[in-house]
């Protein structure tokens, strides 16, 4: 039996309820982990953390429409760069939002760029499943040391898909005096 002094329950649990889903969405949006106090952010997808020298980096595939959805946070052909000083921490939280499945890894040369790229430039700078693809809202952790300086790609591992343009710039510049993400 309802009783009308439970309707104040009932809504209360209602709000609770809403609150809670709206929590995944806001964590969603930031780079894995959450920007503190000693952290600085350069845009919606990079910040990071001078004191131990760790970059953070969201790496989304398909954000809006550039090159059919082959694109990494909605840039695609060499159209953006991060630039991370030379043995900085790298923490590159992969997401595809895309229908089809897609993939990461960081490579050393290019463009152009190999049809089936394997190879990763740093140990643990690739996701799983890099030549099958990851699955609508699926994602992987690229942790790995900027160990050697240079001029790398961030490529599609999902054959095909890096040499028809879904790639941008990696570099690793030991004159960088910080992190930056140009777009
Ligand atoms: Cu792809």
């Amino acid at each position: 039996m309802c009783s009308l002094r439970s309707w104040p329950r009932v809504i209360l649990g209602a709000a609770l309820l809403l609150a809670a889903g709206a929590l995944p969405r806001a964590a969603a949006a930031r780079p894995a982990g959450a920007a503190g106090a000693d952290s600085v952010r350069v845009n919606s997808y990079l910040w990071y953390a001078p004191a131990a020298r760790t970059v953070h980096v969201a790496l989304d595939a398909a954000v809006g429409g550039n090159n059919g959805g082959m694109n990494f946070n909605g840039r695609s052909g060499g159209g953006a760069t991060i630039t991370v000083p030379l043995g900085w921490k790298v923490r590159m939280r992969f997401t595809n939002q895309d229908a089809i499945p897609h993939s990461a890894i960081v490579i050393a040369g290019g463009p152009p760029v190999p049809a089936i790229p394997q190879t990763p430039a740093f140990a643990g700078a690739y996701t799983r499943d890099l030549t099958a693809g990851l699955n609508t809202g699926d994602g992987d952790d690229l942790n790995f040391k900027a160990s050697a300086a240079g001029r790398y790609l961030i490529v599609c591992g999902v054959p095909g898909h890096g040499a028809s343009g879904m790639w941008i710039r990696f570099d690793v510049a030991a004159e960088a005096g910080a992190p930056d993400y140009a777009m």
